[in-house]
């Protein structure tokens, strides 16, 4: 087979190769429902890398591939070396520069991904995380609430508000991870971590711990409800109106047995 020939039928190959992991790429759903504006970002960052990855990954399969078809050794040639090359400048320049453009085109891009992310938008709620072996509660502020803070085992935030989580744990490192709005954030002992988000799609998502924190660390899990502005004061409103009726009740029955 002529060399032309053999190159085309590695070219048409690797052609087929690139549309069937593009088509792959994209009618698979590979990650949980976008739930939130961070989610929506960082799917299309993943998409970007994945249509700049599966052609290199297919040009150099298919240069190995064509190597061993073409140039492997033949029977009789077992002690015969290869062409004594040294180098070739022009091929080092091509396989150095192209790299490092495509390469600092996608940090560049990851970049602004990230920052876009990460933001702070004109105006946000802040809600408190506590991450302790091995449970999840939540602390709203007076910001919040409008009144006492509120202390929860649920998690509860309004649709289309940016939601600033500032995140501490009570024992050892855990992982504040929202699989439906992408990000996630170490929770460390000592210091306060922070995770920005803002929930698009009404919904209730799992709350992950995602960073092994001991013997119930599997179980570490929790449910965030995404819900709309109106259902998020009125969810307030009974906690605040339920925590104080439980606190009068309390110091009701402790003021009758005194
Ligand atoms: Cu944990």
């Amino acid at each position: 087979m002529s060399r032309q020939r053999s190159l085309g039928i590695a070219f048409a190959l690797a052609v087929i190769a690139v549309a069937i992991g593009v088509v792959l790429s994209y009618s698979i759903h590979w990650f949980p429902v976008q739930a939130s504006v961070q989610a929506k970002n960082t799917d299309r960052l993943y998409h970007v890398l994945v249509l700049a990855s599966i052609p290199i990954f297919v040009i150099v399969v298919t240069v190995i591939l064509y190597s061993i078809w073409q140039f492997h050794m033949k029977p009789g040639e077992e002690l015969k070396d290869g062409p004594p090359i040294h180098g070739n400048t022009r091929l080092e320049v091509f396989w150095t520069a192209i790299p490092t453009v495509l390469l600092l085109g996608l940090v560049s891009y990851s970049f602004v991904v990230l920052h876009e992310n990460e933001k702070k938008p004109a105006r946000e709620i802040q809600i408190g995380v506590t991450g302790q072996q091995f449970a999840w509660t939540y602390q709203y502020p007076p910001s919040v609430t409008g009144g006492a803070p509120l202390n929860s085992s649920q998690l509860y935030v309004p649709k289309g508000e940016s939601v600033n989580f500032g995140m501490h744990s009570k024992d050892v490192i855990h992982a504040f991870w929202i699989p439906a709005f992408r990000l996630q954030e170490d929770v460390v002992p000592g210091i306060t971590t922070h995770y920005r988000a803002t929930a698009v799609r009404l919904g209730n998502y799992p709350v992950v711990c995602n960073l092994l924190c001991g013997l119930g660390h599997s179980l570490m899990r929790s449910t965030v409800h995404v819900v709309t502005e109106a259902q998020f004061q009125a969810w307030i409103k009974s906690q605040v109106t339920a925590g104080s009726s439980t606190a009068a009740a309390g110091s009701t029955s402790s003021g009758a047995t005194g």
